[in-house]
């Protein structure tokens, strides 16, 4: 019985609540969730168990990144040709991680279903699903886009593709595969119960992709289809180049499991995590982890020693997923405080203090016998969606596509009056090689908003 086994594990208040009858308290929902916790686990991360360690500083040294110009030298040509030969050749997947809402942005809703563009708000789903349609009109090729959703938004991530006749793209070619959750709890380890009158459980993590990919069978499927590297990008950065041949083939080239995009970090206390050698090896200190010492510390012209802030963009390759998800990943889990809302010993709504646990996929970099970091510039390839307005916010990438394209327009001679906004579809132009076809059919001034495409 099910008051029984929540005394046994030490859950005997969620018993207590559902004997009480207490009203929105959902005996169904509270079996069914509790059916998919691993109480175990629950109870060691509660311990302290599994969670990443301290950083000792003594140990970080800053990691070995190629700088943003080199894209421009001769000697990128060689890694840009071969990235080139992998999309033709159909061995790239996209795949984005898109488990969030977009409550910061206030909307219940995926964040992916946000309006994001300067001209025409296309949403950021739009975005990303043009890029991937671009790319494989332009390499003769079908590349896949998976898209990672979490039990909260995986539905209306569905019925928002279907409604937009998947943005163009063969549906045989989106795959949708959905994230684990875990319990939040007490800090003494107690389980919460949502307002809905279930478990308060929350997504585990952009790290839950790895794992999910397998129990999902899309990594079979990436099999099956000749997959090789896997294009991974988060949801909320509508300037991601996706795909991009010169990041790959640097990647594949070098033989590395799992590579990154840094962007160089506006000022010591941006909240983005950094890359940086621990150990000797490369990965990612995430800024909540991060302690003064280490996002302090400076050169010794003064500025930013660990400056290699994470894009979130990867490119991972298929085999090392299959190799470090077949034993049982258990990558470190990190614990942070958080407001939750559920229902009081009378089923009011109350708040009340928790803490949740989520894995982070970039804890993955140290298993990888072999990383590669590409700095790029912010203005062109990061405009993360994360507020509402200010730094990182909607109206910023906003302003940064607009200009990036804007630069795109006028380095070709095209004149954009001040004041305009400029908006270029995934589907006339990647980048700026692509108009420099297409700069016939362009006008030679752009003098009010403008969307082309
Ligand atoms: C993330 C990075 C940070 C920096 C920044 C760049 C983490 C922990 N930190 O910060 O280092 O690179 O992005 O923009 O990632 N997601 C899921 N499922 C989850 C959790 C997140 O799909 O369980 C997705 C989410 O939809 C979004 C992305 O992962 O696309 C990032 O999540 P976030 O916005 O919570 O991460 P943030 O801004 O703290």
């Amino acid at each position: 019985m099910l008051e029984k086994r929540l005394r046994l594990i030490g859950q005997g208040h969620i018993a207590r609540l559902l004997e009480e009858g207490v009203p929105f308290v959902s005996r169904d929902a509270v079996e069914r969730d509790l059916s998919g916790v691993d109480m175990g686990l629950v109870d060691e991360l509660v311990q302290g168990r599994h969670l990443f360690g301290d950083v000792d500083l003594s140990r970080v040294e800053p990691p070995e990144v190629f700088p943003a110009s080199f894209g421009d030298t001769p000697g990128a040509l060689p890694y840009r040709v071969h990235g080139e030969k992998l999309l033709r050749e159909g061995r790239v997947a996209a795949l984005v991680v898109a488990g969030g809402q977009g409550s910061r942005l206030g909307v219940e809703a995926p964040k992916g279903v946000v309006g994001v563009t300067p001209v025409t708000g296309k949403s950021l789903f739009q975005v990303h699903a043009e890029k991937v349609l671009a790319l494989s009109r332009k390499f003769s090729s079908s590349i896949p886009l998976f898209l990672m959703t979490s039990r909260e938004n995986d539905q209306a991530t569905r019925f928002f593709f279907r409604e937009h006749g998947f943005f163009g793209l063969d549906p045989a070619d989106v795959f949708f595969f959905v994230q684990g959750m875990l319990p939040s709890v007490t800090p003494a380890g107690g389980l919460i119960l949502s307002r809905e009158g279930g478990l308060f459980l929350n997504p585990d993590g952009h790290g839950g992709t790895l794992s999910a990919l397998r129990k999902s069978g899309c990594l079979d499927l990436m099999e099956e289809r000749g997959i090789s590297e896997i294009f991974y990008f988060q949801v909320d950065n509508p300037l991601v180049a996706v795909c991009d041949p010169l990041f790959i083939g640097l990647h594949a080239v070098n033989g590395a499991d799992m590579s990154t995009k840094v962007v160089r970090k506006r000022d010591f206390d941006e909240k983005v995590g950094v890359i940086a050698k621990v150990d000797g090896r490369t990965r990612v200190v995430e800024y909540s982890d991060m302690g003064d010492g280490m996002r302090l510390a400076a050169d010794d012209e003064g500025g930013m020693l660990y400056w290699a802030g994470n894009s979130a963009i990867h490119v991972i390759r298929r085999d090392f997923v299959q190799a470090i998800t077949g034993t049982g990943l258990r990558l470190p889990f990190h614990k942070a405080a958080k407001a939750i809302a559920t229902l009081g010993e009378q089923g009011e709504p109350v708040e009340i203090r928790g803490v949740k646990f989520e894995t982070f996929v970039f804890d993955a970099l140290p298993m990888a016998k072999c990383t590669v970091s590409l700095e790029v510039l912010r203005e062109d390839e990061f405009a993360p969606v994360k507020n509402r307005a200010g730094e990182d916010s909607l109206e910023s990438a906003m302003a940064m596509q607009s200009r990036l394209h804007r630069r795109w327009l006028e380095d070709l001679g095209i004149r954009v009056d001040p004041g305009c906004l400029v908006e270029i579809s995934p589907l006339f132009a990647l980048g700026k090689s692509d108009l420099k076809a297409r700069v016939e059919s362009l006008p030679g001034n752009i003098v009010k908003d403008m969307y082309i495409g």
